[in-house]
């Protein structure tokens, strides 16, 4: 899909010059060492990108979970969402649920739709948590390849609070946890018993990665979540159940096989760990939840 991105012919545009000798931003790495963009804030040119984007009329799948009581979280994820992701781009919501019933209406604008996909709960949230992987990969064979050329799979505790658009897309994308993205690789919270199919050395790893935000092409999507899926379940024949669950399966992946682009903490954020100047923009934020009621 991206390579006929370059084939493109864009219409004549005004926008200021990129600077060979003038970074926009110097107080951050951009680029990793294998040539995977890093997305902040300045980097990018929202209407060069769109247009590219647009031309192809790329279409985008937003996958979210919302199981048992979780289901309250749809609305303000819906309504921000129509506010800041995607927006003048053909977006499916797809909304895996044991409750559709719960899932609120919420006005769309043209070109989006809600697709609620019925599956089962899982009595442990770990599981809850960690099926994500067996679901969106089953459904991506099944029936995301022929609807979306790209999907974004997301927490559903979440709201938009800013622009969020095509500069994420990529083959295949993670986001740099905001607890971490300062951190060295020893101190991550990878997964450390070399039992564990998710098993990390301390003198390895590039990143630590959010479990709550990644993506890509439906075929890369579908090979990252088939993979850690098989993953999970090698371990539960095991015995053995990684420290941060799905989270940690997708930063071994994101190790072996590196990420085409990577988000900035922009793309999720937690307002307890307060706001750096680092951060310009906050897009994709936590919502506060009470652990207790929430979750019992
Ligand atoms: C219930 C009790 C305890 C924890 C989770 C749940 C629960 C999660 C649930 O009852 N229903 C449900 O739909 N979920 C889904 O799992 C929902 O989509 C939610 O956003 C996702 C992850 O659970 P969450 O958001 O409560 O946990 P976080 O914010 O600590 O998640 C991070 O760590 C997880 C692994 O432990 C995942 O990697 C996640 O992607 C991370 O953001
Ligand atoms: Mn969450």
């Amino acid at each position: 899909y991206l390579d006929h991105l370059l084939e493109i012919r864009l219409p004549r545009m005004n926008y200021s010059q990129p600077e060979t000798m003038n970074p926009p931003r110097r107080d951050i790495l951009v680029m990793t060492p294998w040539f995977a963009p890093i997305v902040w804030d300045g980097t990018f040119n929202i209407d060069i990108l769109n247009q590219q984007f647009k031309q192809r009329n790329v279409r985008i799948g937003l996958t979210v979970f919302a199981i048992k009581k979780y289901v309250v979280f749809i609305q303000l994820f819906l309504e921000t969402a129509e506010k800041f992701f995607m927006v003048g781009h053909k977006v499916n919501y797809y909304i895996m649920t044991d409750r559709p019933k719960d899932v609120p209406n919420v006005t769309l604008a043209e070109g989006r739709k809600v697709v609620v996909l019925e599956i089962q709960s899982y009595a442990r949230w770990q599981d809850v948590s960690m099926r994500r992987m067996e679901m969106i990969s089953l459904f991506a064979k099944e029936q995301f390849i022929q609807e979306v050329d790209f999907l974004v799979c997301v927490d559903v505790d979440m709201r938009f609070s800013d622009h969020v658009g095509v500069e994420i897309l990529s083959d295949i994308f993670g986001t740099l946890h905001p607890a971490f993205y300062r951190g060295q690789r020893q101190q991550f919270t990878y997964e450390r018993r070399p039992a564990s199919q998710a098993y990390i050395a301390y003198i390895e790893g590039d990143f630590y990665y959010a479990g709550g935000f990644f993506g890509g092409t439906v075929d890369e999507v579908y090979k990252l979540t088939n993979q850690c899926h098989n993953a999970i379940m090698t371990d539960k024949a095991n015995s053995i159940e990684a420290l941060w669950h799905d989270e940690s399966h997708l930063n071994k992946y994101f190790l072996n096989h590196k990420p085409t682009k990577i988000l900035s903490p922009e793309y999720l954020w937690d307002n307890s760990m307060g706001v750096p100047e680092v951060l310009r923009k906050r897009r994709f934020v936590a919502v506060p939840k009470n652990h207790v009621q929430i979750r019992n």
